[in-house]
């Protein structure tokens, strides 16, 4: 089976970061393809920088169903434009924030998440709510660092993930870290090791779910409001987007 796995930034080494984590717990008959739009913020850190990557997302997905992909994955916390993505295709789409919610409730009746900027934290809490998973997540806490600190000052990220995470452990009472930004996908040993609870990390959780689903024959509802969008012009920039047709 093909995955796509899309970094809803355009930051080429958060891709690789992702793309490789996925790898890394991919079954053997699992081949995964990591993309990021080819426009858009270099980090989301922000309900416009969310909305805007929406769009870079949905492009990726119209490309992945040209390339008869299996299912897709968006690698961003924010699950930026999953309904609309789910629209445009039969196959599973699962955003990190989901994937790893539900992860964590199979371990642990209490989770915390720990993302990069606090001001995003609203995000994920909308997030738990619109899933179900408010009752089990004891706080949403932020390491106070900008996304591409991820990339660019890697240990003192981790470092400061590291110390928010065992607040968590010694404050929340939980059972689990959820980590809370696609660009943490290669830091979960590192993590659990440090900290000694087990860590959910969402590229690597989607990646299992992706396998689940598709190897049960399950994909996206076209059935009610995640049926195909109706065909309508669009007008400007988004011309391209007139009188979408279901390509399988
Ligand atoms: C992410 N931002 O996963 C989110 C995380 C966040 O560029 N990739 C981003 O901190 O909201």
């Amino acid at each position: 089976m093909q995955i796509r796995i899309i970094n809803p930034n355009t930051t080429r080494g958060m891709t690789d970061t992702i793309g490789a984590a996925a790898h890394r717990v991919a079954a053997p008959g699992t081949r995964i393809t990591a993309t990021q739009p080819a426009h858009g913020p270099v980090s989301i850190e922000s309900h416009f920088d969310e909305a805007i990557s929406a769009v870079g997302v949905l492009e990726e997905v119209m490309a992945g169903e040209r390339d008869g992909m299996d299912a897709y994955i968006i690698a961003c916390f924010g699950d930026p434009g999953l309904l609309a993505a789910r629209e445009l295709t039969r196959a599973p789409v699962i955003g990190i924030a989901e994937a790893a919610f539900h992860m964590a409730t199979l371990i642990s009746t209490r989770f915390s998440v720990v993302t990069t900027l606090g001001r995003t934290g609203i995000i994920a809490e909308h997030l738990l709510e619109q899933y179900g998973f408010r009752h089990h997540c004891r706080r949403v806490r932020a390491a106070e660092i900008p996304v591409l600190d991820l990339e660019d000052d890697a240990d003192a990220a981790l470092s400061r993930i590291i110390d928010e995470s065992r607040r968590a452990r010694d404050e929340d009472g939980i059972g689990a870290i959820v980590l809370g930004c696609g660009g943490m996908a290669d830091l979960t040993d590192e993590i659990g090791e440090a900290v000694g609870l087990p860590v959910v990390e969402g590229v690597t959780a989607a990646v299992k779910l992706s396998e689940a689903l598709v190897g049960l024959g399950l994909g996206t509802s076209k059935y009610g409001d995640l049926a195909f969008p109706r065909p309508k012009s669009f007008t400007g920039e988004f011309k391209r987007f007139s009188n979408l047709q279901p390509v399988r």
